[in-house]
């Protein structure tokens, strides 16, 4: 056994697990049927790895939704309120994931969160009073059945004690203390039970270790192992992490029970120091995640050959990916319209697989080795990336000023303040509208080639038109066109702008059936012609009100791409920003005073460590989206609007993007952000959403009313904004429309009651 990877995608190759779910979820399939597609695709994808020459095959990274969910479901860690629906195993596992929904009877989904610094996200489990730890899944114990049978070299895996406890919410007074004793005896459980059918290795995850370790953790870490480990007879049990290094409790974990230690030499840099500095123990198997989970570049293999050579060890070395494949596309061989040039360079998961077959074969000298490393030599010798000399000279004439915007927040204010004559507690939108089946099959249709595009433009103008007249109703006081034209808020912008690549099939798993297409950048990123300005302008002049333009801004479009590697971050998202500024500027020479530049992602990529917040991102995130705004006119208000609202501990850095206003999710978090924005003395006016766009149902006009009320009592009123929580594209247009007149009504009310104009 020398090859290996820690996790597959499993949304299928042409995403085929998300066609049959969604199916399932509408009726149109039963149980069965999912369950035979959920089959077929294991198999395929456990036959694609062994083909490719992988000895030992994760089993158990599948999942219908989300893999911490899985683990959460097979050791019992469901809240009563599912339980209390008495339906099936997989149909309670969905009720948690997405909410259910059954006549009069309504049970809001588990919550959902970013996972690490990726574009995925884990269903959060909640530990209660009430939760009874205990072995009760069998759907692991089946895919392992199920592999054995098909002659599978089975890696079983599940995500770890440490991780399932660092990741979910803890209610009823509960810690996770409280549930020690009764994780060792299940995972004990899980242990012996896949001993007894057969499988080699365990590969518990433990992605939580690349966070800070403090001491109490540490201690919380040893004490799970330590119970589990005793009682794990002949299994071998491999602790994987991925995602950074272990450096605060590397000796820890080499000094524990485990029979292999996989760690990420790829993210966690460090790692190779922990391995050199402290040695690695010569009875350990070390699995090294070389081969890069999250990118989709070819392995440079002379360097990684010299990365494992550098490691020193006696220890048996098995070569596995540095985290689950998960993060990438199915294959870069379907990608026919992407330029041969490029598409050389592409290794998505498939591609992968051969990769650290052939490092393996380069690794052992094998007869085959001298000529994948020749080949690959050749190809990293040769790679030219479009070069636009233009945008380099831009960058390097770039001044202190140009990323300060003047005068300063409190002076704009005032100026805007009188520009807009807008009432107190302004009403908006964040910018979609629903993408309703026409809109998505205007699009198809442009896409394939069956409509022209100046049909496709006329059927966006009828719906801007029809959209601008249904905002004007509802009485909204800053209008936005809907947003119709946009797939998706990154890819749209990779595709008109010049130095990004974009895919036909590279879709990545979002969050349970959901995906998205990341766009690769791929040259130096310039805008070579307007790209939001038509349908903006077009907006403005069917209304009086004043139109908001929308943008999606450059850390976002940044995070939620594919970066390139022989290019700083830093330099990349200062390209995209320049690009961005180009529009901002064209927009206001168009009369579109108010600008929206949002930034949901600007929170997530935060390194995993709080000591390098600042050096490693925020100190270029920050200046990245000064830059975009810093020229307009005082009289332009710009604004911004972020997703997942804890950024309770970036306030700061929030302030420093220079907004004049900022909208954001709240209504989940109840609000506890306002006390931190109050604490912190926060500048920049706020939207916190009254209206949770995640959910279906609709918000009673007292109801919001209510939410205003208590913004109003701890915010001065002055800085309030009245918005949704989020964009609407994913809504129905009979949920956004009443929600949002009891919106614009519930402000007209309290406008009234604290005897300002409407
Ligand atoms: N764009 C990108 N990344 C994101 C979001 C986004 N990451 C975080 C968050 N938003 C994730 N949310 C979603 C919401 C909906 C969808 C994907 C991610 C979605 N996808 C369609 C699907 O899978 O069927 C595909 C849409 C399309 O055709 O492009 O609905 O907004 N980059
Ligand atoms: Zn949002």
């Amino acid at each position: 056994m020398t090859t290996t990877i820690i996790g597959f995608p499993r949304i299928g190759h042409h995403r085929e697990l998300k066609f049959a779910t969604e199916h399932y979820w509408k009726n149109k399939i039963d149980q069965s049927e999912l369950l035979k597609t959920a089959y077929e695709i294991r198999k395929n994808h456990w036959q694609a790895q062994q083909a490719a020459g992988i000895d030992l095959i994760p089993v158990g990274d599948f999942s219908f939704f989300d893999g911490v969910l899985d683990t959460a479901n097979l050791l019992n860690i469901i809240p009563d309120r599912y339980k209390a629906l008495h339906l099936s195993p997989l149909d309670e596992y969905f009720a948690q994931a997405r909410g259910y929904q059954n006549g009069s009877e309504t049970v809001k989904a588990l919550p959902m969160k970013k996972w690490f610094n990726t574009n995925y996200h884990y269903i959060v489990p909640e530990f209660s009073k009430s939760t009874d730890i205990k072995l009760v899944g069998a759907k692991l114990f089946d895919e392992v059945d199920e592999a054995l049978k098909l002659g599978i070299n089975t890696k079983a895996v599940i995500t770890g004690p440490y991780t399932l406890l660092k990741l979910s919410r803890f209610i009823d007074g509960t810690t996770p203390n409280d549930f020690v004793d009764a994780l060792i005896s299940a995972y004990s459980a899980v242990i012996k039970r896949l001993n007894q059918q057969g499988v080699d290795w365990i590969q518990i995850d433990e992605p939580a270790l690349s966070f800070d370790v403090d001491s109490a953790e540490k201690s919380l870490f040893d004490k799970l192992y330590q119970g589990i480990l005793a009682a794990k007879g002949s299994a071998k049990i491999l602790l994987q992490n991925y995602f950074g290094d272990i450096r605060d409790i590397y000796n820890d974990v080499t000094s524990l029970d485990f029979d292999g230690i996989g760690l990420d030499f790829v993210e966690g840099k460090y790692n190779l120091e922990l391995v050199k500095q402290n040695g690695f123990p010569a009875d350990k198997v070390l699995f090294a995640g070389v081969v890069n989970g999250k990118n989709i570049w070819r392995n440079h293999y002379a360097k990684t050959i010299d990365l494992l050579n550098s490691l020193n060890t006696d220890a048996k070395v098995v070569l596995s990916s540095s985290a689950s494949l998960l993060h990438v596309p199915y294959t870069a061989e379907d990608e026919t319209k992407v330029p041969s040039d490029v598409k050389q360079h592409l290794a998505f998961a498939i591609e992968k697989l051969a990769e650290i077959k052939e490092l393996d074969s380069i690794y052992h000298d094998e007869a085959d080795g001298k000529a994948a490393l020749d080949k690959n030599d050749a190809l990293f010798r040769n790679v030219k990336h479009p070069f636009n000399e233009a945008v380099h000279d831009r960058i390097s004439s770039l001044t202190d000023a140009d990323y300060t915007r003047l005068p300063a927040r409190a002076e704009r204010e005032k100026i805007q303040k009188k520009e807009f004559n807008l009432p107190i507690l302004p009403t908006t939108t964040i910018g979609s509208f629903p993408q309703t089946k026409d809109v998505r099959q205007n699009r198809s249709k442009l896409r394939k080639g069956e409509i022209t595009q100046e049909e496709y433009d006329k059927f966006n103008e009828d719906k801007i038109r029809r959209i601008v007249k249904i905002q004007e109703k509802i009485g909204l006081d800053v209008l936005v066109h809907g947003e119709y034209e946009r797939n998706d808020m990154v890819e749209y912008f990779g595709e008109k702008l010049d130095g990004f690549v974009f895919t036909q099939n590279g879709w990545v798993q979002s969050y349970g059936t959901r995906g998205v297409k990341p766009p690769i950048i791929w040259g130096d990123i310039s805008r070579t012609a307007p790209i939001t300005v038509a349908a903006s302008v077009f907006a403005k002049n069917l209304t009086d009100k004043p139109m908001k333009g929308m943008l999606t801004g450059p850390v976002t479009i940044f995070n939620w791409s594919f970066p390139r590697e022989d290019v700083a971050p830093k330099e990349s998202v200062t390209q995209i920003a320049l690009a961005l500024q180009d529009e901002v500027l064209d927009l206001e020479k168009h009369d579109i005073k108010i600008i929206q530049i949002d930034e949901p992602a600007l929170r997530e990529n935060l390194p995993l460590r709080k000591s390098n917040w600042y050096s490693e991102y925020l100190d270029w995130a920050v200046p990245a989206f000064r830059l975009v705004h810093s020229k307009v006119q005082p009289s332009t208000q710009i604004h911004t609007h972020m997703c997942y609202s804890e950024f309770g501990d970036i306030i700061k850095a929030i302030d420093a993007l220079d907004a004049d206003v900022i909208s954001f999710e709240a209504s989940r978090a109840d609000f506890t952000l306002i006390d931190q924005l109050v604490a912190a003395k926060f500048q920049t006016e706020v939207g916190p959403g009254v209206y949770d766009i995640h959910s279906p149902r609709i918000p009673s006009e007292q109801e919001v009313e209510g939410l205003i009320k208590q913004l109003v009592a701890k915010l001065p009123v002055e800085k309030v904004w009245i918005n949704p929580d989020c964009g609407l594209k994913t809504r129905s247009e009979e949920e956004s429309f009443e929600s949002l007149k009891n919106i614009v009504d519930a402000t007209k009310k309290v406008r009234s009651e604290i005897n300002e104009p409407n």
